[in-house]
């Protein structure tokens, strides 16, 4: 048997003691944990453990009033036929049972969990995943099926990217044509979709019952085809736009001139920050072609004022950085082609960056030049490419103090299916969460390689598809 094949890569573990045995009558105790514990609870019955309330259980799953590891990190250990997890919070205990889970030899079945003691927590506070239900719309169920994918890599932030040219997919009180109009389209001329209010809630739930918090992105000026052809009063001109279904970016803009669009999106704001128990709010920002340098810096700073006024902590694609910045705004450095410029002013004006180079985490490319799906810009993104930077030292001027965290992203020109997410998700998500979660100093990739091959039985059992790249040695 391997070492262990835990993905992320603990902070510290060391091997102890004899495995313990997990068979159809191993109990596990949840004690004092309220109100947070029934995905927890689920996790662990997924193991094949049941419920006790009776101390000679087997596992021991509690909180421990220690604030030493954080928020979100926990102590693992297993030996003398007894397996103790506990955190100082409910998260902490999550991301515990995510790596319980990977020490099970064979979860569900008659088994056992590999001898060890573990102490973890993350390195950045955000591991995000973003995922664009804009360009294809993906319903409650698929964003589900992505939530439970991430949260078993400890991801804790996921980004809906909620409006583009192609498709606006949050109903918006007042403005319903945003939805009847700018929901019915896709890349390709699909009938699109929305997510109603209720919807929404449901995600927003599902999320936080993993201890993932949802940023929603509402992106303006540009990227706004959708949001044109719904209100004729949007245009400058005064006329709907016609619907596009097509994949180039950078032609759309707000009038900027006009007061009602700061009317619009001031209610638009409102509303999304209203259905948003997190604390961020993503104004995207990006490939805003059609303004000059003059007229895009002073709406950005209004946008951020805006948001900033709603409660919520503004973040914006690298372009916002030409603005004057909000204290507190997060800014995503993503262009890889254009360099890091943008993302080192922010960080000169006090801004936090958020890492997602589009040549290591932008999961929307191709593999290798045999994947069919997916985009190929600037170039191919296998999963050593996905794995092997450093976030703290991938740009001069950029240290681990600035990074807020790293952050995954899935456009979905080519991508219409579930399925189709999986295999462009796995395994560089796995990757990416590793790069996120783990200390520079216990990660490397030969180290990554081989735990990596250990997963794919799981994604098997789950029915996920995935690309079986040629790095790895799969089992
Ligand atoms: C750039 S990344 C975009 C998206 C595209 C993506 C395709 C960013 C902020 N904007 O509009 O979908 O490239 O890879």
């Amino acid at each position: 048997m391997t070492d262990h094949a835990v993905v992320p890569v603990p902070a510290s573990h060391v091997r102890s003691g004899r495995p313990v045995r997990i068979d159809g009558s191993t109990r596990y105790r949840l004690a004092a944990v309220d109100g947070q514990a029934s995905a927890l609870a689920t996790e662990l019955a997924r193991l094949g453990l049941a419920r006790t309330d009776s101390a000679d259980a087997t596992v021991h799953v509690d909180l421990d009033g220690s604030a030493e590891l954080g928020d979100e990190g926990y102590r693992l250990e297993a030996r003398d036929d007894r397996v103790t997890l506990r955190a100082y919070r409910p998260a902490g205990l999550f991301r515990g049972v995510q790596t319980l889970r990977q020490l099970v030899t064979d979860p569900g079945q008659p088994g056992e969990v590999a001898g060890v003691e573990i102490v973890d927590w993350p390195r950045f506070r955000w591991r995000g995943l973003m995922l664009d239900v804009a360009r294809h719309f993906f319903g409650v169920a698929d964003v589900k099926r992505v939530i439970d994918l991430a949260a078993q890599y400890k991801i804790n932030m996921l980004h809906l990217h909620l409006t583009d040219d192609q498709g606006w997919r949050i109903a918006v009180d007042g403005w319903p044509k945003l939805t009847e109009i700018g929901g019915r389209t896709a890349v390709g001329g699909g009938p699109g979709g929305y997510y109603t209010t209720d919807d929404y809630a449901e995600i927003v739930d599902y999320a936080a019952q993993r201890f993932i918090t949802v940023v929603p992105e509402i992106d303006v000026p540009g990227h706004t085809n959708a949001a044109l052809a719904s209100y004729p009063e949007l245009n400058c001109d005064g006329r709907a736009r016609p619907a596009f279904t097509d994949t180039e970016v950078g032609f759309s803009s707000l009038c900027l001139e006009k007061p009602v669009t700061y009317r619009f999106l001031a209610e638009v704001f409102a509303a999304v920050a209203a259905m948003t128990p997190g604390a961020y709010l993503h104004v995207g920002g990006d490939e805003a072609y059609t303004l000059t340098a003059a007229q895009y810096p002073p709406f950005v700073e209004r946008v951020l004022t805006m948001v900033a006024d709603t409660g919520k902590v503004p973040v914006g694609w690298q372009e916002v950085a030409s603005a004057r910045l909000v204290p507190g705004t997060a800014v995503q450095y993503w262009n890889t082609r254009a360099g890091p410029s943008q993302a080192v002013a922010a960080v000169k004006a006090g801004a936090q960056v958020i890492m997602s180079p589009a040549d290591r985490v932008y999961l929307d490319m191709k593999y290798d030049p045999t994947t069919s799906l997916g985009l190929h810009r600037a170039r191919h993104v296998e999963v050593r490419d996905a794995y092997d930077w450093d976030p703290g030292s991938l740009v001069d001027g950029i240290g681990d103090g600035d990074v807020l965290g790293v952050e995954a992203a899935l456009w979905t020109e080519t991508i219409t299916g579930i399925d189709e997410i999986e295999r462009m998700l796995l395994p560089r998500l796995a990757a990416v969460a590793e790069v996120a979660w783990s200390p520079a100093t216990t990660r490397d990739w030969p180290g990554f390689r081989s735990r990596l091959a250990g997963q794919s039985a799981h994604w098997t059992r789950l029915g996920a598809a995935y690309h079986r790249s040629p790095q790895v040695a799969w089992r």
